[in-house]
C-alpha cells in the first residue's frame, strides 16, 4: 500500500455553455488530472480544479505544487497513513484544490486496495443524492428556459441561482420568473459570490421574501465583517457559507462570528479528509450543509457524490452535482447519469469511475 508516484495531468475542455457568477466566469474546464500509484500497481484519481477567483490556484501552479513538493512528501508513505499525509501538505499554504485531489486519489486507491467503495469506507448512509442545479447570469426568461430544459431532461427540481449583480433588479426577476413558472414544485436559493454590499443583499432578499427561498449564500463579503453579521442576523433563511469557510479553522470562525448559520461543503477543496471534518464540526454545532460544486466536471462530482452519500447531513438536501452538463465532453469511460433528479454513487471498489485513456490523450495538455 505504499506510494510510488503521484502524477498531475493538466488538461482542458469547453464547455458547451459558459458558467458565470458574480466573482467570475468559467469557458473551459482546465483541471489537473491528479494520478496516485501504489507499489502493489493500484492507481487512484481525483481531479483539481483551478479557481483563482476563489482560492488564487492556477492549473500550472497546481502543476507545479504537486511536482516540486507535494509528491516528494507523500511518496513513500501507506495510503493508510491519511493523516501523515494530510499534516505534510498542510505545511504548504494555500492549494486547498491541490492538496484534496491528492487526497481523494489516495481514498480512491485505498478503496480499490480492499475492494469497497470509498463511499462505505467514509460512512455508507445512502446510495444517492438528490441533484441541486446551478444557473448561471442570463436573462430572466433564458435562465428560465434553462431550467425547464434540465428539469425535463433530468428530473432536477432544486436550483441554486446566481445573484450579485447590479441592479439586483435582475437577479431578483431571474428568482421571481422561476417562481412563477413553477411554482411550489421546484427549490429555490441563491449564490451571490460576495457581488453585493450588505445593505444590497438586504433589500434584495426583502424583494424575494415571498418566492420561499432555502437559502442565501454568500450575498456579501465575509471581509465586512460587521455587516455581514449584521444582514445574517435579519435573514429568516440559512446563510450558507462557501468561499469564506474554506477550512474548518474559518468555519468555526465564520460561525461563532454570527457570518453564517449553514456551510458548503466541497470536497474539491477539502478532500475526503478535512472534508469529513467539516462535516462533524457542522454536525457538532447543528449547521445545516449543501454539498457544493467547485464547477466541477464528472471526477469532481463522483467525489462530491461519494463524500455526499456516505452521511445523513450531507444527503439530506439536494447535492451540486451536475455542472458537468454544461461542459462538452469528459474524461470518464462510463459518463455519470442523473435521472429522476438523483445521482447514484458507484457500488464498485474505491471511487468506481474509469478514466477513457483515449479521451485522456485526446485533452491532456502535456504531450
Ligand atoms: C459556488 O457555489 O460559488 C463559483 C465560484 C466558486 O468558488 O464556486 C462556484 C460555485
Ligand atoms: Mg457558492
Amino acid at each position: 500500500m505504499k506510494i510510488t508516484a503521484v502524477e498531475s495531468i493538466p488538461f482542458a475542455i469547453p464547455y458547451n455553455k459558459p458558467l458565470r457568477f458574480a466573482s467570475g466566469e468559467v469557458h473551459t474546464a482546465e483541471h489537473v488530472l491528479v494520478r496516485v500509484t501504489t507499489d502493489d500497481g493500484v492507481v487512484g484519481v481525483a481531479e483539481a480544479p483551478p479557481r483563482p477567483f476563489t482560492y488564487g490556484e492556477t492549473q500550472r501552479g497546481i502543476v507545479a505544487i504537486i511536482e516540486t513538493i507535494f509528491a516528494p512528501q507523500v511518496i513513500g508513505l501507506s495510503l493508510l497513513e491519511r493523516e501523515q499525509v494530510r499534516g505534510r501538505l498542510a505545511r504548504t499554504m494555500g492549494n486547498p484544490t491541490a492538496k484534496s485531489a491528492i487526497d481523494m486519489a489516495i481514498w480512491d486507491a485505498l478503496g480499490k486496495t480492499l475492494d469497497l467503495p470509498v463511499t462505505e469506507l467514509l460512512g455508507g448512509f445512502t446510495d444517492r443524492m438528490r441533484v441541486s442545479h446551478m444557473l448561471g447570469f442570463d436573462q430572466p426568461a433564458a435562465m428560465v428556459a434553462e431550467a425547464e430544459k434540465i428539469t425535463d431532461t433530468y428530473g432536477i427540481r432544486t436550483f441554486k441561482v446566481k445573484v450579485g449583480r447590479r441592479p439586483a433588479q435582475l437577479d431578483t426577476a431571474v428568482v421571481r420568473a422561476l417562481r412563477e413558472r413553477f411554482g411550489d414544485t421546484i427549490e429555490l436559493y441563491v449564490d451571490g459570490n460576495r457581488g453585493w454590499t450588505a445593505s444590497e443583499s438586504a433589500r434584495a432578499m426583502r424583494e424575494m421574501a415571498d418566492l420561499d427561498l432555502l437559502f442565501a449564500e454568500e450575498l456579501n463579503p465575509a471581509d465586512d465583517v460587521l455587516s455581514r453579521r449584521w444582514l445574517v442576523g435579519q435573514l429568516d433563511v440559512p446563510f450558507i457559507a462557501d468561499e469564506s469557510a474554506p477550512t474548518p479553522a474559518d468555519v468555526t470562525r465564520e460561525v461563532l462570528g454570527g457570518s453564517a448559520t449553514a456551510v458548503s461543503i466541497k470536497t474539491a477543496r477539502t478532500g475526503f479528509t478535512d472534508s469529513r471534518r467539516v462535516h462533524h464540526l457542522a454536525e457538532g454545532l447543528g449547521l445545516e450543509v449543501v454539498m457544493g460544486n467547485q464547477i466541477d466536471g464528472q471526477i469532481g462530482t463522483a467525489c462530491a457524490v461519494a463524500f455526499g452519500s456516505a452521511f445523513e447531513l450531507t444527503s439530506r438536501r439536494a447535492g451540486e452535482l451536475s455542472n458537468f452538463l454544461d461542459m462538452s465532453d469528459d474524461l470518464l469511460a462510463t459518463p455519470l447519469q442523473i435521472t429522476g433528479g438523483e445521482l447514484a454513487v458507484s457500488d464498485r471498489p474505491g471511487l468506481g469511475i474509469e478514466i477513457d485513456e483515449e479521451r485522456l490523450t485526446r485533452y491532456r495538455l502535456d504531450n
